[in-house]
């Protein structure tokens, strides 16, 4: 066998005692009733696998057991199955779990498939042309329409090699299950074997898997080793979507795991027990109520179920509505994935749906934007979906959420959000890891954000602006850190706001200072208006000052760029009326005694020591208001 060979699951279905497994064990040799119990009674109790190769196409086999009450176990292995082979006895006809196997293969969507009239030998030729016609009629308007119907006898071989032509021609016309994506098995069986310890079987449903490779058990999400790898009996390098596959695995123990957990690509997803689907109930069940408490079966999990209604109070037969389902203990389910309801108690198969989000939130009752919201999950395209995930985060998403919530590839997802964020439906705030906002979020965040900043100024008029962390606090507590960078950015960069260090603050705001700056700010500027000329030392000034050297810095800052003070050096600095009363002293000297000024004649009409003449004259030389000639100055 080659890995090229097509991989292709059929599952049997039927009513009891009908001739599914003497059929499976006529076409493949292998007796699929395993169970001793099921060889003694003659009835098939759990699911069976048989294996047989067509032509480049191996076909898996699982047979389920007909028995009402084992529906359960036959809704473990029906979940995965690629087309379905119904059995009807040419001596019964169709019976109440023919009827009910055929609903929940047209409830899983189940594409394609044949029908096998078996115990032909017990029959007359007229008596199975009129079971003949009975399934056809049973068959109309269903994706089983127009399907093979080939009698046959498993017990003298008549019809097998034309079931098989049928068989194969359906199994090449399947379509083949994805080995490109994630890896899920869900788990049928777990056993341990000698020597080799835990083992678990399941029907591949996508993506592939090798020995030595790392899986998640969920729940309860446990990382755990692959060991080995059996596929159709034999030892395999790789098992990929579409085989039935057994696992050996490291490292846990037989008792922690049971049919219903799966093993699937580790660090992707999350189990869930809120989830948002579209339910269908079957024409012959009873009206669903609200909240109705149900079974809930979806690859082999089984769990129980509340139905909450979206947009409905009650769902008539046959209709469909969207609902939200409570369960009572965690699966690991993906959007698309099918799954059936059954009524509560009696158990009976009453419909089934589809899941449009696993990790769905809780919903407002009578929100009018769920419906809407939902309706584009089911029928949208990737980026609707992507766009209306988007939507309905305003704290923003990242890729992990977005992989686990869709079951999406990464590409898949940087594909999607790249075509959005060209058309302007979505904001990529970070590409490594990707994190992503709606373009609505990010509105509404900027408003918020600004509003917030006017309510600081109202409440605050003394402080300059707000601080980044008591902003984030009071307008984005809950957003994630790349979309409140991002909206405070774009409130920067359209020059809204201004952001200064820590500190936002309106644009074009004026900074208010604390009375206690005010004061130490008017008396900086007194002591230097008093000293005109004959200006003290700054480092004393500022030291004397009622605030922090830090706080006084930032004042002499200020009245520096007001210009109130001036700056003639580095630690000399005067007030701008004792520089006017400089120029007026310099033009009067020029008018009198004329334009040369020698050294101690400026010390001299201006009262100040040597020390800051000469740095106030390099200053005056700079303003070109003198300009130095040898050891004199012109006075221009
Ligand atoms: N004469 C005759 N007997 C058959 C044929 N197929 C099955 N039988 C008999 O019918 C009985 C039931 O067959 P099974 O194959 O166990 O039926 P099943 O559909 O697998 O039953 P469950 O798994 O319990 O639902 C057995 O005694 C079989 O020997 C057939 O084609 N001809
Ligand atoms: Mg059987």
């Amino acid at each position: 066998m080659t890995q090229s060979m097509k991989h292709v699951i059929v599952g049997t279905a039927g009513h009891i005692d009908h001739g599914k497994s003497t059929l499976v064990e006529a076409l493949t040799g292998t007796n699929p009733d395993r169970l001793e119990e099921e060889k003694r009674r003659g009835i098939t109790i759990d699911l069976g696998f048989a294996f047989l190769d067509l032509d480049g196409v191996r076909l898996g086999f699982v047979d389920v057991p007909g028995h009402e009450r084992f529906v359960r176990n036959m809704l473990a292995g029906v979940g995965g199955i690629d087309l379905v082979l119904l059995v009807v006895a040419g001596d019964e006809s169709i019976k109440p779990q023919t009827r009910e196997h055929f609903d929940i293969c047209r409830l899983l969507e189940i594409p394609r498939g044949l029908v096998a009239i078996t115990k032909a030998d017990l029959v007359e030729p007229d008596v199975l042309g009129l079971v003949r016609l009975e399934v056809e009629e049973f068959v109309r308007g269903s994706f089983l329409e127009g399907a093979p119907i080939i009698g046959v006898s498993g017990r003298t071989g008549a019809g097998l090699d034309q079931l098989k032509g049928e068989l194969l021609r359906v199994a090449l016309e399947a379509r083949a299950k994805d080995s490109s994506r994630y890896f899920r098995l869900p788990i049928d069986r777990a056993f341990a074997m000698k020597g080799f310890g835990t083992v678990v079987t399941g029907t591949l449903v996508s993506g592939s898997v090798r020995p030595e490779e790392e899986v998640e058990l969920f729940p309860p999400q446990q990382r755990l080793r692959v060991r080995g790898l059996h596929s159709g009996g034999k030892a395999v390098e790789r098992a990929e979507a579409g085989q039935r596959t057994a696992v050996n695995l490291a490292g846990v123990e037989l008792e922690k795991i049971e049919r219903g957990m799966a093993l699937v690509a580790p660090g992707r997803f999350q189990p869930t027990e809120r989830l948002d689907a579209g339910v269908t109930l079957l024409p012959s069940a009873r009206t669903l109520k609200n909240r109705a408490r149900t079974h809930f079966h979806q690859g082999t999990a089984e769990r129980i179920a509340e139905v909450v209604l979206l947009g409905e109070t009650q769902l008539a037969p046959g209709q469909s509505c969207f609902a939200q389902l409570r369960l009572d203990h965690p699966v690991l389910v993906l959007p698309g994935d099918r799954f059936i309801l059954r009524q509560f108690s009696p158990v009976i198969t009453i419909g089934g749906g589809v899941v449009l989000d696993s990790l769905a939130p809780r919903h407002r009752a009578g929100s009018p934007t769920v419906v809407k919201h939902l309706e584009t999950l089911e029928r949208g395209s990737r980026e609707d979906i992507l766009a209306a995930l988007a939507t309905a985060e305003p704290r923003g998403l990242d890729l992990s959420r977005i992989v686990a919530r869709t079951g999406w590839l990464e590409s898949e997802v940087r594909e999607s959000a790249a075509k959005l964020a060209q058309a302007g439906r979505l904001r990529i705030l970070s590409e490594q890891p990707l994190v992503a906002a709606s373009a609505e979020a990010m509105t509404n965040l900027t408003n918020k954000l600004r509003e917030t900043i006017e309510a600081f100024h109202k409440t605050n008029p003394l402080l300059p602006g707000i601080s980044k962390e008591e902003l984030r606090g009071r307008a984005a507590a809950s957003a994630r850190p790349e979309l409140f960078q991002a909206a405070l950015h774009d409130l920067a960069a359209s020059k809204q706001v201004t952001v200064a260090g820590d500190i936002v603050q309106r644009a074009g705001r004026e900074i208010a200072l604390l009375p206690e700056e005010a004061g130490a700010k008017e008396q900086i500027e007194k002591e230097f208006e008093r000293a005109g000329l004959t200006v003290p030392h700054l480092a004393e000034v500022l030291a004397k000052l009622p605030v922090e050297t830090k706080r006084a810095q930032k004042l002499l800052q200020i009245l520096l760029r007001e210009k109130v003070l001036v700056k003639v050096s580095d630690d000399l600095v005067f007030h701008r009326r004792a520089i006017e009363q400089l120029h007026e002293l310099l033009s009067r000297y020029k008018r009198e005694r004329g334009e040369r000024l020698p050294i101690p004649a400026f010390k001299e009409l201006t009262g100040i020591t040597r020390k800051y003449a000469i740095p106030l004259l390099e200053f005056l030389d700079r303003e070109r208001v003198t300009r130095r000639v040898g050891d004199e100055r012109v006075i221009l």
